[in-house]
C-alpha cells in the first residue's frame, strides 16, 4: 500500500515518573516543534492531534518494595489507555509521544482493548521486562513488558493503581530489535519464555533487511494481527540520538532505524506506535538535542509512509505544456 492515505491520531504523554531524570516529559512538545505534524500533512496523512494528556500527582507516592512512583505511573497509564482506545475507536493509527517507556503499559493495553490481539515490535537497547521483584533500579520504565505479558502474570505483585492492568500480549506475539543492555533476570525471562529477539549481534550478523523479513514472517506466520510498534529512541546509537536518559553504545545506525520503520509501514498492519525516551534536557549541546529530536521525527514520518526513494500523491499528473 505504497501511497495509501493514512489516518493518524497523536497523543502527547508528557510523563517522566517511570524513571528518575527530569526532561523526558518535554519530549512530545519538542517532537511537535520539530515539524512532525507538518511533515505528516505534507506526505498525505490525515492527522488529528488530541493534545497532551495531563496527569495527577498522587499524594504519598512512596516506593512499594523497590518500585518508585507506583501510584503516579499506574494512574497516568490508565488515563493513556483510555486515550488510545478513543483514538482507535475514531479509526486512526494511534501515535503516542512520550514521555518515558513506562507509558507503553497504557498504550499497548488501550490498543489491545480496542482492537484485540496484537503483535508487538519493541525496538530498544533494553528489554524493559524486569518484574517489580527483579528490578535493580525500581524504575518502572525498565518493567513495562512484564505487566503486559500473559506468561508473567503470576510473577507480578499487586500494586496500587495497577489493578486495571490486564496482561494482553502473548510471548509468541512479541519481537525485540536492537537489544544490547539487559539485566540477568531479563535475559533469563526472555529465554524461559522463548521470546523472539534480534539483539545488536543479530543485526550485525543478518543485516537489518533480513531482521525485518524474519520479524514479519514470524509475527504473521498464523494470522495478520495489528502491529504495535514501541520505539525507544535509545535503540539508535547515542552518536545520533544522545538526548535520552539511558544511552547505550553500539546501537542502530540512523539508516537501520529508518529501515525498521519503513518496513513496518509497508506491511500495512501498523495500528499503534509509541516514540519514547526523547529527553531534550539530556545531551551536551543544542546539536545533540536537535539531532535526537529530528531523528525521532524522521522515524515517525517513515512509520506513516515516507520513503527515502521519494513519494507522490496518488492523483498526481504531470503538467502538459
Ligand atoms: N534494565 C534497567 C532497569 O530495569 O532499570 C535499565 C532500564 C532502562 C529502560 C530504558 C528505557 O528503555
Ligand atoms: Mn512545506
Ligand atoms: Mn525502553
Ligand atoms: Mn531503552
Amino acid at each position: 500500500h505504497p501511497q495509501q492515505q493514512r489516518s493518524v491520531g497523536i497523543i502527547g504523554a508528557p510523563f517522566s515518573k517511570g524513571q528518575p531524570r527530569r526532561g523526558v516529559d518535554r519530549g512530545p512538545d519538542a517532537i511537535r516543534a520539530a515539524g512532525l505534524l507538518h511533515g505528516l500533512h505534507e506526505q498525505g496523512c490525515a492527522v488529528k492531534d488530541y493534545g497532551n494528556l495531563t496527569f495527577e500527582e498522587p499524594p504519598d507516592d512512596e516506593p512499594v518494595g523497590r518500585v518508585k512512583h507506583v501510584r503516579a505511573v499506574g494512574s497516568a497509564n490508565q488515563r493513556l489507555s483510555e486515550a488510545v482506545q478513543a483514538v482507535k475507536l475514531d479509526g486512526r493509527v494511534s501515535l503516542m509521544l512520550g514521555g518515558d517507556h513506562s507509558l507503553a503499559i497504557g498504550s499497548i493495553h488501550g490498543h489491545a482493548a480496542a482492537v484485540g490481539q496484537l503483535a508487538v515490535v519493541w525496538v530498544d537497547a533494553h528489554a524493559d521486562v524486569n518484574t517489580p521483584l527483579t528490578t535493580p533500579t525500581g524504575n518502572i520504565h525498565g518493567q513495562s513488558m512484564s505487566f503486559l505479558l500473559h506468561e508473567l502474570h503470576s510473577k507480578i505483585p499487586i500494586l496500587p493503581n495497577f489493578s486495571w492492568v490486564k496482561p494482553c500480549v502473548s510471548a509468541k506475539d512479541l519481537v525485540y530489535i536492537g537489544l544490547r543492555d539487559l539485566d540477568p533476570a531479563e535475559h533469563y525471562t526472555l529465554k524461559l519464555l522463548g521470546v523472539k529477539l534480534f539483539s545488536m549481534t543479530e543485526v550485525d550478523r543478518l543485516g537489518v533487511a533480513r531482521v525485518m523479513e524474519e520479524t514479519c514472517d514470524y509475527l504473521c506466520a498464523k494470522a495478520k494481527k495489528p502491529i504495535h510498534l514501541s520505539y525507544d529512541i535509545d535503540a539508535i546509537d547515542p552518536a545520533v540520538t544522545p538526548a535520552t536518559g539511558t544511552p547505550a553504545v553500539g546501537g542502530l545506525s540512523y539508516r537501520e532505524g529508518l529501515y525498521i520503520a519503513e518496513h513496518l509501514c509497508q506491511t500495512g498492519l501498523l495500528s499503534g506506535v509509541d516514540l519514547v525516551e526523547v529527553n531534550p534536557l539530556r545531551g551536551r549541546t543544542k546539536d545533540d538535542v536537535r539531532s535526537t529530536v529530528s531523528t525521532a521525527v524522521d522515524l515517525l514520518l517513515a512509520c506513516f509512509g515516507r520513503l527515502r526513494e521519494g513519494n507522490h500523491p496518488p492523483d498526481y499528473v504531470l503538467p502538459e505544456p
